[in-house]
C-alpha cells in the first residue's frame, strides 16, 4: 500500500508504532520496523544513557531501515533528548503531550523527519506551520494521554486543515480501522495497544493478558481532575482512582502522589494493586499474542481486500 507516509518515511506499509512510554523500547521498535513499518523508541522520563543504548541496539537490528524515538514533550528529559536524537542521526522524531515548536528548527536542520501528535486541528496547524512533516491526529479512543474528540471526528477535520499527509490513531488494532481511516483522508496509521499483545512486546504477562481478556468496556479515563486525562485498563486500582475523582475524595495532589511511578509498576512487576496498565478503547476487539510481523501483515491484508472490493 503505497502512501504520502510510506514514502516519506521509506516504509513498506504506512503504519507507525505508538510511542508508548515505559513499553515501546528497541525489541518491540525493530520488529516493528523489520516487518515493515515504523518502529518507535519511547523516550518517556528515561534516562538519557538508557535511550542511547536502545538507539543503538535499534539501528543495529534494522540494518538501515528507518525507526524513530518518540519525545514526551511533559518529561524532564525532552530538551537531553531533543540533542540526543541528532546526536545519534535518529530518522524519525514523534512527539507527544505538547508542542514541540521550540526543538523543531534543530531537527529539521539535522534531517529529521518530524512527525508531531496532536489532539485537535488548532494545534495540528501550529505544527504544519513549524515545519512538521505529517501529523498524528490522536482520538480520544487511544490509550494514554489523551484529548478530547474522537478518531471519526478528528481526523476528517485535521485532513481537511493541512497540507501535509495525516496519520490516523486512536481505536485502530485491524484492516477495518485502517480501511476506514483511509476513508477519512488519512494517509497512514498509529498503532499503540495492538502491539502490546505482540510476542516481542517486553511488557509483563500480566499487562498482556489484560489486554488479551479486556472486552469493550474494559477501558477507563482517570486524571481529567489534573488536567492530563489518561486512558487505562479497568482494574481495581483505575476505578478507585476514577471513584475518588468523582466524588472529590481524591485532590489532583493526592492522584499524582498514588500515580507517580504506576506506569513501571504496570509494566515491569505486573502490579495491579499500584500500576496503571495504559489501554486504548479497541482493547476489547484482541484476543491473540502474535508476532509483529504477523500482525502487520494480517491487518494490511485485510485493509486491502476492503479497499480494493
Ligand atoms: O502523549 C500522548 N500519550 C501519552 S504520553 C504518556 S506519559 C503521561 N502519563 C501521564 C500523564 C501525562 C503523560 C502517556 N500517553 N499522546 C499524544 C498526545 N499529545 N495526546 C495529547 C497530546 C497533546 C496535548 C497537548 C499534544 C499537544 C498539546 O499541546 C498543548 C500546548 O502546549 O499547546
Amino acid at each position: 500500500m503505497n502512501t504520502k507516509i510510506t514514502e516519506l518515511l521509506g516504509i513498506k506499509y504506512p503504519i507507525i508504532q505508538g510511542g508508548m512510554a515505559w513499553i515501546a523500547e528497541s525489541t518491540l521498535a525493530s520488529a516493528v520496523t523489520n516487518a515493515g513499518g515504523l518502529g518507535l523508541i519511547a523516550g518517556g522520563s528515561a534516562p538519557i544513557d538508557y535511550l542511547r543504548e536502545q538507539i543503538r541496539k535499534t539501528k543495529e537490528a534494522v540494518n538501515g531501515k528507518p525507526f524513530g524515538v518518540n519525545v514526551m514533550l511533559m518529561s524532564p528529559n525532552a530538551e537531553d533528548l531533543a540533542k540526543l536524537v541528532i546526536e545519534e542521526e535518529v530518522p524519525v522524531v514523534t512527539t507527544g503531550a505538547g508542542n514541540p515548536g521550540k526543538f523543531m528548527d534543530a531537527w529539521k536542520e539535522a534531517g529529521i523527519k518530524v512527525i508531531p501528535v496532536v489532539p485537535s486541528v488548532a494545534l495540528a496547524k501550529r505544527m504544519e506551520r513549524s515545519g512538521a512533516d505529517a501529523v498524528v491526529a490522536e482520538g480520544t479512543e487511544s490509550g494514554g494521554h489523551i484529548g478530547e474528540n474522537t478518531t471519526m471526528c478528528l481526523v476528517p477535520q485535521v485532513v481537511d486543515a493541512l497540507e501535509i499527509p495525516v496519520i490516523a490513531a486512536g481505536g485502530i488494532a485491524d484492516g477495518r480501522g485502517i480501511a476506514a481511516s483511509m476513508m477519512l483522508g488519512a494517509e497512514g496509521v498509529q498503532v499503540g495497544t495492538r502491539f502490546l499483545a505482540s510476542e516481542e512486546c517486553q511488557i509483563h504477562p500480566t499487562y498482556k493478558e489484560l489486554i488479551v481478556k479486556a472486552k469493550d468496556t474494559d477501558s477507563i479515563v482517570t486524571g481529567r481532575t489534573t488536567g492530563h486525562p489518561c486512558r487505562n485498563v479497568k482494574t481495581k486500582f483505575s476505578k478507585r482512582l476514577a471513584s475518588g475523582e468523582k466524588d472529590g475524595s481524591l485532590t489532583p495532589e493526592k492522584f499524582e502522589e498514588i500515580t507517580l511511578g504506576s506506569l513501571k509498576k504496570a509494566v515491569q512487576d505486573g502490579n495491579l494493586e499500584e500500576g496503571s496498565f495504559l489501554c486504548g478503547a479497541i482493547a476489547g476487539m484482541i484476543t491473540e499474542i502474535k508476532p509483529c510481523k504477523d500482525i502487520i501483515e494480517e491487518m494490511f491484508s485485510q485493509a486491502d481486500s476492503l479497499l480494493n472490493k
